[in-house]
């Protein structure tokens, strides 16, 4: 078990180096890889992310579904929630125990939406304008996987991607999109933005990114 863990610490170092090559070229300095607490990193591919509220956050779900829709945060609140209590696992390496997350689960809202029979995949987008994220429709109707309102019991705030985030619970944390605000229903896989830099789109945590390590749960 020792040696498999080494090698999923030596797996680490691409998208370490690629967050840290990002974060070189943002004239703040201070966005990339602060620890934010609690053993979290804080991570974004852009310099700046706008900040939305009650007033201003919306969520769009189109393409091939039969009743595309926009959501409001008063809207997504209303809506059933999923709390689940599950390990924060990023690729690098760092990982956070037992954190809860608390939303919608993404397969209501797609159900809600009215999926067409040629859809196979899910891509979601970002209001930081760069950040994306895909998932096959089987994957995206899990129970584990939330459009997440909340985290360890309390609303998403904007360094955790608040007010809106993906949570996709059984794989590593890169596909669990910050600030989410687009969920677009398509005919196959569009990879999202690590994806396209060498990451799996399959994201099981233990299972991928040549990773032998046991899943944490
Ligand atoms: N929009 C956006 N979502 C993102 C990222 C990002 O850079 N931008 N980074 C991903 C990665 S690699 C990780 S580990 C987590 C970090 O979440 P945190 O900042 O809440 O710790 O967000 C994921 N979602
Ligand atoms: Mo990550």
């Amino acid at each position: 078990m020792l040696g498999a863990g080494a090698l999923g610490v030596a797996a680490a170092p691409a998208l370490q180096r690629a967050v840290e090559s990002v974060t070189s070229k943002d004239p703040t300095g201070v966005t990339g890889l602060l620890p934010a607490g609690g053993g979290f990193r804080y991570y974004s591919v852009t310099a700046s992310v706008p900040h939305k509220d009650e007033r201003n956050y919306r969520l769009t779900v189109d393409g091939l579904v039969d009743r595309p829709t926009t959501y409001t945060l008063p809207e997504l609140r209303a809506l059933p929630q999923t709390r689940l209590l599950r390990d924060v696992q990023c690729v690098t390496g760092w990982r956070v125990p037992h954190t809860p997350f608390e939303g919608v689960r993404l397969s209501r809202i797609l159900a809600d939406a009215g999926v067409r029979p040629t859809a196979r995949a899910v891509r979601l987008t970002c209001f930081d304008g760069a950040y994306s994220e895909s998932l096959t429709l089987q994957q995206a109707r899990r129970d584990d996987v939330l459009v997440a309102l909340r985290m360890q019991d309390k609303d998403l705030g904007h360094t955790h991607g608040g007010p809106v985030r993906l949570y996709v619970a059984p794989m590593y944390f890169y596909k669990s999109a910050k600030w989410l605000s687009g969920i677009t229903v398509t005919d196959e896989v569009r990879p999202g933005y690590w994806e396209d830099r060498g990451y799996d789109v399959d994201a099981w945590v233990g299972r991928s990114n040549g990773r032998g390590d046991a899943p944490t749960g």
